[in-house]
């Protein structure tokens, strides 16, 4: 891998950032979604910085994709960093019992303020935001119990804000994703390439593809019941091959490493390889 940086910021990301430092002055709560096999590759800089001191809930998406030790010592690691440390699959369950415990101390100073001037009860304004593809919209139609936002699997789908009234406690604010503006360590964007957060062609697919088997390898047997891969042993162009075999991917009549590549990439983003993380805490 090159050692030069990436740099990689589509103009409605300037735009949207702009826009949430106005929002952020009627914000209560900022609920940030990190992708949780990978949370401090996905935490954005830009974001801690335009936040200031609001009172913030983490939230660990996906965990349902990643590896549950990991998601469990990374929930412990960012506890001291937040209000409340959540995670979940956000497309399964229902997320609005977390959020509300996780809210119910602002939720309660705003009902005291309100009491004390005698003022109409109002919901909190919660804003979610968090790199691209991490399911801010998903959450959201979670929270909402039906679909209000636009979701799917590639970075860029929400391009402008929208506001979601929930009921009497609550109002979320749906953000575009941002990315920090350089990465300064490939390694880093690589990771948000495999989580479907960035742009792929930060690499080549190939790379790519050995990347995520290097990452892979810190567990045990991690592909060999789903591709068959009795036998295959531990080099990565063998088990490229030998996915390739298994799932008909030719060049003609040659199994196709390229096409391999590209399927075994897009299992691990849809979260269907198994529960693999590719950040732990201690690393
Ligand atoms: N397995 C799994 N998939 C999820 C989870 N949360 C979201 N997804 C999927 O991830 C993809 C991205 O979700 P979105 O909600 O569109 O993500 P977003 O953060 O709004 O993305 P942008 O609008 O592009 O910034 C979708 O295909 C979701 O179905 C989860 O907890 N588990
Ligand atoms: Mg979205």
């Amino acid at each position: 891998m090159g050692q030069q940086g990436v740099h990689y910021f589509p103009g409605h990301m300037q735009k949207a950032l702009r826009q949430m430092k106005e929002y952020i002055k009627v914000i209560d709560l900022v609920v940030e979604i990190l992708d949780a096999r990978a949370p401090l590759s996905s935490r954005n800089p830009l974001l801690d910085e335009l936040l200031g001191g609001k009172p913030r809930v983490v939230l660990l998406s996906k965990s349902d994709t990643a590896d549950p030790e990991a998601t469990q010592a990374w929930v412990n690691d960012f506890k001291s960093q937040a209000e409340g440390v959540l995670a979940g699959n956000l497309t399964k369950g229902k997320i609005i019992g977390l959020l509300k415990a996780a809210a119910s101390p602002i939720i309660a100073k705003k009902r005291e303020k309100e009491a004390k001037f005698a003022m109409k009860k109002q919901p909190i304004r919660v804003m979610v935001v968090g790199i691209p593809n991490v399911g801010k919209s998903t959450f959201i139609n979670n929270v909402c119990g039906k679909n209000v936002a636009i979701t799917g699997n590639k970075a860029g789908v929400t391009r402008a804000e929208q506001w979601i009234k929930i009921n009497e406690d609550f109002t979320l604010l749906d953000t575009p994703g941002v990315l920090p503006m350089n990465y300064a360590q490939s390694e880093v964007a690589v990771r948000l390439a495999l989580l479907g957060s960035m742009r792929e062609d930060v690499l080549p697919t190939y790379e790519l593809a050995k990347e995520l088997l290097r990452y892979l390898s810190r567990y045990e047997h991690p592909l060999k019941a789903r591709f068959d891969l009795e036998g295959v042993g531990e080099d990565y162009d063998a088990i490229l091959t030998a996915i390739a075999k298994k799932r008909g991917l030719l060049d003609g009549s040659v199994p196709s490493i390229e096409k391999a590549s590209y399927l075994l990439i897009k299992e691990f983003k849809d979260g269907k390889l198994g529960p693999y993380s590719l950040e732990t805490p201690d690393a």
